[in-house]
């Protein structure tokens, strides 16, 4: 398999670009930042970062590296994640994601997509807005699948980013 890892690689390499198939990894670099490796599951490219950080730390930092939090969208895509968290050993860790209800109490969006969550998969209880302070969105490892949970934002948690939809948004300048 071909794959394109730049525009100009694409044109050398690549006749047409339906030639073309992308490949397990994806390389961004952004603003003069290390570059960061995403890794394919199912249909979209994500990253983790392993440091502990709060859920407005961890916007950023997808961010700065060219991507966004994770925005769950299928069961198909969460059993996806769950399956390759497992896989990875990631069993006790807990990961930031993109839904929240911080502007209004039990109506969870994305931050990502400023839309609501266009699908749930919340482990059984949640979400409880435990202590009435819990307006971020993680996932944690339930009876054997990854499953969301709504926690207190400034706690500390690794973080699940997914690569930006450069397509979705048209710019029309006429
Ligand atoms: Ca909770």
């Amino acid at each position: 398999m071909i794959k394109c890892g730049s525009f100009l690689i694409a044109l050398l390499l690549c006749p047409t670009l339906y030639l073309c198939s992308a490949g397990d990894t994806l390389s961004v670099t952004c603003d003069g930042n290390s570059q960061q490796t995403y890794f394919k599951v199912n249909t979209k490219y994500y990253f983790i970062w392993h440091t502990n950080v709060s859920w407005f730390n961890a916007i950023h930092i997808c961010r700065r590296l060219g991507g966004d939090l994770a925005l769950i969208e299928s069961a198909s895509e969460m059993q996806s994640i769950s399956n390759y968290l497992i896989s990875q050993g990631y069993g006790n860790t807990w990961l930031w994601t993109s839904g929240n209800d911080l502007v209004q109490n039990r109506k969870f969006l994305s931050v990502t997509s400023g839309m609501p969550l266009p699908y749930t998969e919340w482990s059984g209880g949640q979400p409880d807005n435990a202590g009435g302070n819990e307006h971020c969105v993680h996932l944690w490892l339930r009876n054997n699948s990854f499953r969301m949970n709504d926690w207190i934002c400034s706690s500390p948690a690794q973080v699940l980013c997914q690569s930006q939809n450069h397509s979705r948004c048209i710019d029309d300048y006429n």
